[in-house]
């Protein structure tokens, strides 16, 4: 490999949601220890890198994602100490550790706001607190400082009794946005930043981070019609200052110097946002996570799911492929804790497809160039939670997208329906460990997903053509072939509404991708394709017949071809 190419470029990243993941102390919530105690099988996939959602002090509105002290670990996961035995735990196993960074916003129980909330405080301008509209009577309808929404529904700005100001929070309103404008503020993050280093981890997944820079000053955006707040999201992301802000904090934190790993997750970032944020001529991000892809399936909003045309999918990962391939990286993922599961979104989740097409769509996606995520349960084809009822859901966007939809008229059967599909406590349900569940000896804070019974790491993990078996497999080509790394890209057949089918060539290395993403036979066009004549079957996510002419449902193969 290049020696210039960074080292996560070979990498395989698995992203653990503790609170979801291994209860050790019975009181129904994941931890730290729970984490330490399943480490081989995280280890056991291949994987170099561990990203944890978050774990310090906090709240849990909005499930730690507001942190109310970056330096402490909340009492529901454990203890610092129990953080550097797994750091040493993580790095014993040769894997790596990333921790995530929420620095848009605090919890409004953040010491720093606390203080801020108080005018005279020399912490005032730590946030972004504003006066009511002119000519409004503050904390009254209409008198918000400008008419952006939040993200979890309602508007972007709290009303605060003691100052007569309002504070802005584009997520909930106990997620106060910190002012990236102040100098302080920037200093303080990086100085916890490079605390944490210090204990030794290795990298930082950034939540939201082209949120930090805002286009100021703060004015009212753009409405759609029937809306009663502005989305305008030029207004909130990509800001004029990222850039400085992301090569300050590498500066500051050493991060370039230091090989650590980072990747932003960005909302609203195009190919052309990506390609300047990771270029490697600047010293900025590792790579970004997109949102485009996991939005193409969506008509108006979240709520509004549409079936995925694959066309739209295959063609939007090659767009990038292409776009990120002289210079910048891709991550490559189909899940997190805030997407639906990927077999039940783009694969087929009932009994008979479920294992083949998890396998196919995870043969696909770590074919592709870039640097995969395994979410927590994905390594074994985990299906969505099948909740019907809003009172089985505890995320609070579920929560309030539901409010706000009943409110605007929308029949709740198809709230729920949306909910159903993309919402995301989907992926949020306890990693079932045993076909009992595994997870809790007391009562888990989520239902475990109804199907633990047949859809379990002890089963899936004793099963030689199992899907835990078939991401190992994907995961050390990765490590075995160059070409899986470096290899130049092509998408075939790019209107094929079954078969997704690229190449990918390094030098006389070419490996040919042949994959039917639907839940019938398909037929392949062969002669369309390179000749598979004397070429090696690395990979096949179901015993394949002899010919490629006619793939089974999720019939999924990578091919080495004659040079
Ligand atoms: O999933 C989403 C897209 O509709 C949003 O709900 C999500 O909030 C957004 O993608 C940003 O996500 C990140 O920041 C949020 C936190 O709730 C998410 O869990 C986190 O991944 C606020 O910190």
């Amino acid at each position: 490999m290049n020696p210039s190419t960074p080292w996560w470029s070979s990498s395989v990243v698995y992203q653990v949601y503790p609170r979801s993941f291994a209860d050790s102390d019975g009181d129904g919530y994941g931890d730290v220890r729970g984490i330490i105690d399943h480490l081989d099988h995280i280890a056991g996939l291949g994987v170099d890198v561990v990203w944890l959602s978050p774990i310090f002090a906090s709240p849990q509105d909005d499930n730690g994602y507001d942190i109310a002290d970056y330096q402490a670990i909340d009492p529901m996961f454990g203890t610092l100490a129990d953080v550097d035995e797994l750091t040493e735990a993580v790095h014993a196993r040769g894997m790596k550790l990333v921790m995530d960074l929420v620095v848009n916003h605090t919890s409004d129980e953040h010491a720093w706001f606390v203080e801020s909330r108080d005018p005279a405080s020399p912490k005032r301008d730590w946030y972004v607190w504003r006066p009511a509209r002119d000519g409004f009577e503050p904390g009254t309808p209409g008198a918000e400082p400008t008419n952006w929404g939040s993200f979890f529904g309602g508007s972007g700005w709290a009303f605060d009794e003691a100052s007569g100001e309002y504070y802005l929070h584009l997520f909930s309103r106990k997620q106060p946005d910190l002012n990236w404008e102040n100098p302080e503020v920037r200093q303080a993050v990086y100085a916890m930043m490079r605390w944490w280093i210090d204990r030794g981890v290795d990298g930082f997944r950034m939540d939201v981070i082209n949120l930090i820079s805002k286009t100021h000053p703060l004015a009212d955006g753009a409405v759609n019609p029937g809306d009663p707040y502005s989305f305008e999201i030029e207004r909130v992301a990509n800001g004029p200052r990222l850039v400085e802000f992301l090569e300050e904090m590498n500066r500051e934190v050493g991060i370039t110097e230091k090989r650590l790993f980072t990747v932003g997750e960005m909302v609203a970032c195009d190919l052309e946002h990506a390609r300047e944020y990771t270029a490697r001529e600047h010293d900025r991000l590792g790579m970004v996570f997109t949102f485009e892809h996991v939005s193409l399936d969506h008509a108006g909003g979240k709520l509004s799911p549409i079936p995925l045309h694959l066309p739209d999918l295959k063609k939007n990962l090659a767009r990038w492929q292409e776009g990120l391939a002289e210079d910048g990286w891709n991550s490559l993922y189909f899940e997190n804790h805030d997407q639906p599961r990927s077999v039940s979104r783009f694969g087929d989740d009932s009994p008979e497809h479920r294992v083949a097409s998890a396998k196919a769509l995870a043969t696909v996606l770590h074919l592709h160039q870039g640097t995969p995520y395994v979410y927590q349960g994905q390594e074994i084809g985990m299906t969505n939670a099948g909740f019907t009822r809003i009172d089985q859901y505890r995320d609070i966007e579920a929560v309030g997208m539901h409010r706000q939809a009943l409110e605007a008229g929308v029949p709740e059967e198809q709230v729920l329906a949306g909910l159903g599909a993309m919402g995301r406590d989907n992926a949020r349900t306890p990693m079932p460990w045993t076909p009992e569940g595994g997870f809790t000896t007391g009562t888990p804070w989520l239902p475990l997903n109804a199907t633990t019974a047949s859809v379990n790491v002890a089963d899936d993990v004793a099963d030689p053509d199992g899907v835990y078996a078939h991401y190992r497999r994907l995961i050390a080509l990765r490590r075995e072939l160059e070409v899986v790394r470096m290899g130049a890209f092509e998408l075939l057949l790019p209107e094929d509404e079954k078969l997704w089918v690229f190449t990918r060539t390094l030098g006389d290395e070419r490996l040919l991708v042949v994959a039917n993403m639907s839940s019938h036979a398909a037929r392949v066009p062969l002669a369309e394709l390179p000749s598979i004549e004397d070429a090696e079957l690395l990979v096949a996510s179901v015993h394949p017949g002899t010919d490629l002419q006619t793939l089974a449902p999720w019939d999924a193969r990578v091919y080495r071809l004659r040079a």
